[in-house]
């Protein structure tokens, strides 16, 4: 059976395009695909962070994975800390990067470019490397992301490529990403030529938010003074991102939805529809999550994700050292 892994920063709170773009989509490998899930934690720490609230939304997130539809004993939902394999392979695979090719990530430059440079964490520079590790250990065939996350995919990609070359053997399995077809890349609210992004919450809908709260952001969403509805992102970004979010959550293309559309030439009119389509989904997710955020629960999924997740990571990082030339012994 083909794997498929994915995972979530526990950085913010988490978005309405984190749902979109990942958190939605998983529950949709669990059946054909042998699924590993988990919260990235220690990618979290790239960035200042309080930890009393890192370690609230780190459960935040194991409960909205069941709220989204993970079944424990089709999906391995694990902590990233709770596998030491992830640490351990890092500081194997940190030596077959290259500076060059980790300073041309977006994110990076992105997130740097709001430090001081004399402030820019390590880790925040080599967390590419540590996504690597957490794709490579479990072989993933899959690994289904936003459009933000293929680039570091890429780099997987180039790393499998460049160890299984350098040492003659298959050691590490090519992993693809996936994106969802319609809402890969949500934008802001606020300014609908920015991602919307959990660490900078200008225009984001929180998946926490009250439905009033939703429906208030969504009505006062940035768009244009035309009043045709239609999709062009360059022209009509604010539009563009509303027929995306409607047409993802009501599982129809593009097309579909602009030809719904098309007659209607009243943007309140058209606000008041998306609003409506984002509560029907996100009001019972949100009582499914605060049905299993408790710490029986998520306890329960937590240990039973750590053995499964470490045993298959913990065999890849025994091949990785023998193959490197480290002395393995029993
Ligand atoms: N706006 C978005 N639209 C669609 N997909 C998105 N994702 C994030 N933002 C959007 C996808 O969510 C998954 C989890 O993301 P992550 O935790 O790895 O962090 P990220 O990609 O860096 O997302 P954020 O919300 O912008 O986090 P911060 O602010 O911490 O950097 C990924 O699959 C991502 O593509």
């Amino acid at each position: 059976m083909k794997r498929s892994l994915s995972g979530i920063k526990p950085t913010g709170n988490l978005t309405l395009g984190n749902y979109i773009g990942a958190l939605r989509n998983f529950k949709n490998y669990q059946d054909d695909y042998e699924n590993f899930i988990f919260v990235a934690d220690l990618h979290a720490l790239t960035l200042p962070i309080d930890p009393t609230f890192l370690r609230s939304n780190t459960k935040d997130i194991v409960a909205f994975y069941l709220a989204a539809g993970l079944d424990k004993d089709k999906t391995t939902i694990f902590l990233q800390s709770d596998v030491s394999a992830h640490s351990e392979l890092n500081s194997i695979l940190i030596n077959y990067l290259y500076m060059g090719e980790l300073s041309r990530m977006t994110q990076f430059k992105d997130k740097s470019s709001k430090l001081n440079h004399e402030a820019i964490g390590v880790g925040l520079f080599a967390y590419p490397v540590l996504m690597c590790c957490d794709i490579l250990l479990y072989n993933a065939d899959v690994v289904p992301v936003g459009e933000d996350q293929k680039q570091h995919v890429e780099l997987a990609r180039d790393l499998v490529h460049r160890f299984n070359t350098r040492y003659n053997k298959e050691i590490f399995v090519m992993p693809e990403a996936i994106s969802p077809k319609v809402g890969a890349r949500i934008m802001s609210l606020s300014d609908p030529t920015r991602k919307m992004s959990k660490s900078d919450p200008r225009g984001d809908i929180f998946l926490k938010d009250e439905p009033n709260i939703i429906r208030k952001k969504i009505m006062s969403a940035v768009t244009d003074t035309d009043t045709d509805i239609y999709y062009d992102p360059e022209h009509k970004p604010g539009i563009s991102n509303l027929l995306q979010i409607y047409s993802a959550l009501s599982d129809i293309d593009i097309k579909e939805a602009e030809m719904r559309f098309k007659d209607m030439h009243q943007y309140g009119e058209f606000k008041k529809i998306v609003a409506e389509t984002v509560l029907k989904e996100i009001v019972p997710f949100q009582e499914r999550y605060k049905s299993f955020l408790n710490n029986e629960t998520i306890n329960d999924v937590l240990n039973t994700g750590k053995y499964r997740a470490s045993k298959i990571a913990n065999k890849t990082l025994t091949k990785v050292k023998k193959t490197v030339g480290l002395y393995v012994h029993e």
